[in-house]
């Protein structure tokens, strides 16, 4: 696996598996120093460490939110369907010079996956630290050559009710479909997965190919794309279309706008006892602020 660091993403989220251990091993003997140790200066780096501590594997794949999948946290990992029978296909279409139908390999040459250790943030308040393998969209998408009526890129997942169980319910209208504007697609933190933990997306997590996009909320990230079109207008996205109160079509990580039906200012980590205080963008404020200057986050939620 190879393992880049592009320059203008801090090194605390890209970590490698090695790397990741070497830290642990030397906060393990830190911790061997003491009770002490833990109001020392090493404090901050303990707690920037467990800030990006993963979540076991076994909570990343059998807590979910898959609704073609099925309803609740475990029915996607229990009823999983057929997804990853190949070959897939990507569609890609719209506003660019080079649209086109490809293979899954097709479509991620040359790139090869790296590792990138992501806080996730779902709508309904827990949040876990995923180890994602994936592609950032801004290594895919130029090759395509989107035109300058490029304005939005909307997701599009598979509509297949046999490999899908959930769709032959009402629960939404099918396909599930998200967007985002070309600059949050084109930003260096927006991935596409294929993994997690180094090994091939489970179904559950939205196999074979599925958008991170860190400092939004959890339903941004569309799962098993088979569809991207170049927009020239904001694309209509599901959780919008089903409740158009409650989940806007930007969805950035706010603990400052609560979700109509309950508070956003904190969450629990899946497997941590207490809750801890969201924060604005997830974290990532440093980075994608600057995306939404000017902007009214309270009213384009
Ligand atoms: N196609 C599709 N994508 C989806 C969803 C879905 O129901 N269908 N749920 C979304 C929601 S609400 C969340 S919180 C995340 C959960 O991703 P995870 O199961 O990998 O944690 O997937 C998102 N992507
Ligand atoms: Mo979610």
């Amino acid at each position: 696996m190879l393992i880049k660091k592009p320059a203008d993403i801090p090194p605390s989220e890209i970590t490698s598996p090695a790397l990741y251990a070497r830290r642990r091993e030397f906060l393990k003997s830190a911790a061997a120093l003491g009770a002490a140790a833990i109001w020392s200066p090493l404090e901050p780096l303990r707690a920037a460490d467990d800030d990006l501590k993963p979540t076991p594997y076994k909570d990343i794949t059998a807590y979910n939110n898959f609704v073609e999948l099925g309803p609740g946290k475990t029915a996607p990992a229990q009823y999983g369907g057929n997804l990853r029978a190949k070959p897939w296909t990507v569609a890609v279409e719209g506003h660019c010079e080079k649209p086109g139908q490809f293979g899954l390999e097709d479509f991620l040459k040359p790139h090869q996956p790296e590792e990138r250790i992501y806080r996730l943030r779902c709508v309904e308040t827990w949040s876990m630290v995923v180890p994602w393998l994936g592609v950032p969209l801004n290594q895919i998408l130029p090759r395509f050559k989107p035109t300058s009526d490029a304005k939005y890129v909307e997701f599009t997942t598979l509509l297949d009710p046999a490999r899908m169980p959930g769709q032959k319910t009402r629960l939404l209208d099918w396909p599930y479909v998200e967007g985002l504007r070309m600059d949050e697609a084109m930003h260096p933190l927006t991935l596409l997965a294929t993994g997690l933990y180094g090994k091939e997306l489970p179904d559950q997590n939205g196999a074979p190919l599925r958008l991170v996009v860190p400092w939004k909320y959890g339903f941004k990230s569309i799962k098993s794309i088979v569809k991207i079109r170049f927009a020239d207008k904001q694309p209509r996205t599901t959780w919008n279309l089903e409740a158009p109160d409650e989940y806007g079509f930007y969805a950035n990580v706010n603990p400052a706008v609560d979700h109509p039906r309950w508070s956003q200012k904190r969450e629990r980590r899946i497997g941590d006892f207490f809750k801890r205080d969201t924060v604005l963008f997830n974290g990532y404020g440093d980075q994608v602020a600057g995306l939404y200057a000017g902007m009214d986050l309270r009213k384009q939620f």
